[in-house]
């Protein structure tokens, strides 16, 4: 079962080779105000230039969909984005690049939270508004207007709650745990928080042990590598903690490929992160105990803020969106359906 990542690369490719015509619309294109969505209180089109860290995942590539399908000239807006390919080398490029071409918002799903200050500052100089999407920066607030996206924390302290109730259920409270870890990319923001999450959790049970925590790269190829790795290096591993569902995948083929079972059936407990589509099917399947959302639909959200400082409102710094988590207990094929992501 291959999750999205290949099929997404291929509509990622054509809808950026489409953007980058489309992005050329040139401003004073409005459309009419009146029933035609939201334009600028001008009423022309709303260029936004929109760095996206990569399409390193299912849930990256529907967070760059969310984009595309939300910021369309038939809404009101002039969408230039810019795929970094997973290097923050090539975001600082693209937020100059915005700058350059003095678009009205610049929004950017920063890969790791370091070293944004000087791109940052050089967009206030220019008086862009600045929404960071997804991710956090390390940097000053005043150099961005407001964060939409998941509270990372909290969804790795609810991933440590659920195991402890799983344990609980399972007469294992007692038992020592032994625990791995495949984190996403060192520095992002969703492994610092889902790591610290877990670990806030972790902390309280001296019978549950973190063995190892390996870089997974938030990608499939890289969690499966690194968890072969990890059952080469333990015998008695318990529970893998995939910080997205690309590594969970990777992990369940590694697992099954030393000949080892994982699932509410199996021996080895699999968490994951994201509950994109794909990992519904390995939910139902059986191989996948539990997974925390991670909303990725971020398109609507960062329209409504931005149409809101159109209108000279100010909006509030930090926005999390709404995440919930979905296990093997609960009716997966009928939640399934009602998933578009
Ligand atoms: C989470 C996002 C992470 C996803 C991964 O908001 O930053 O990046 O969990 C993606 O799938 O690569
Ligand atoms: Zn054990």
């Amino acid at each position: 079962m291959r999750s999205r990542v290949k099929k997404g690369l291929l509509i990622s490719a054509l809808l950026l080779a489409g953007l980058g015509a489309a992005g050329c619309g040139r401003e004073g294109e409005g459309l009419s105000a009146a029933g035609q969505g939201e334009t600028s209180a001008a009423g022309r089109l709303i260029t936004v230039g929109f760095s996206q860290l990569g399409s390193e995942s299912d849930w990256r590539i529907a967070n760059s969909e969310s984009f595309v399908n939300t910021f369309t000239r038939e809404n009101g807006y002039d969408l230039l984005l810019e795929n970094a390919q997973q290097k923050q080398e090539n975001q600082l490029k693209a937020i100059r690049k915005f700058v350059l071409q003095d678009v009205d918002y610049i929004v950017v799903a920063p890969i790791v939270e370091s070293g944004w200050d000087s791109a940052l500052q050089e967009a206030k100089n220019a008086g862009i508004p600045v929404i960071l999407a997804d991710r956090m920066v390390d940097a000053d607030e005043s150099l961005y207007t407001c964060y939409v996206g998941g509270n990372f924390v909290k969804e790795g302290e609810e991933a440590g709650r659920w195991l402890e109730n799983y344990l609980k259920e399972q007469g294992r409270s007692e038992e020592t745990i032994n625990i791995v870890t495949l984190q996403g990319t060192p520095g992002a923001s969703a492994a610092i928080g889902r790591t610290e999450g877990f670990a806030n959790i972790l902390e309280e049970h001296d019978n549950w042990n973190m063995l190892d925590m390996r870089n997974g790269e938030f990608t499939q190829a890289k969690g499966e590598e690194e968890m072969e790795d990890l059952l080469a290096a333990y015998e008695d591993i318990d529970v893998v903690v995939c910080q997205n569902d690309n590594m969970a995948f990777g992990a369940v083929d590694a697992i099954h490929a030393a000949g080892k079972t994982c699932g509410p059936k199996g021996d080895i407990v699999i968490i994951s992160f994201d509950a994109v589509k794909a990992a519904f099917d390995y939910m139902i399947e059986g191989t996948i105990h539990v997974d925390f959302e991670c909303n990725p639909l971020h398109g609507p959200r960062v329209a409504e803020i931005i149409q809101e400082l159109e209108a000279g409102k100010t909006v509030d710094k930090i926005q999390y969106v709404d995440e919930t988590y979905f296990d093997y207990t609960m009716d997966l094929e009928k939640l399934k359906e009602g998933r578009t992501y």
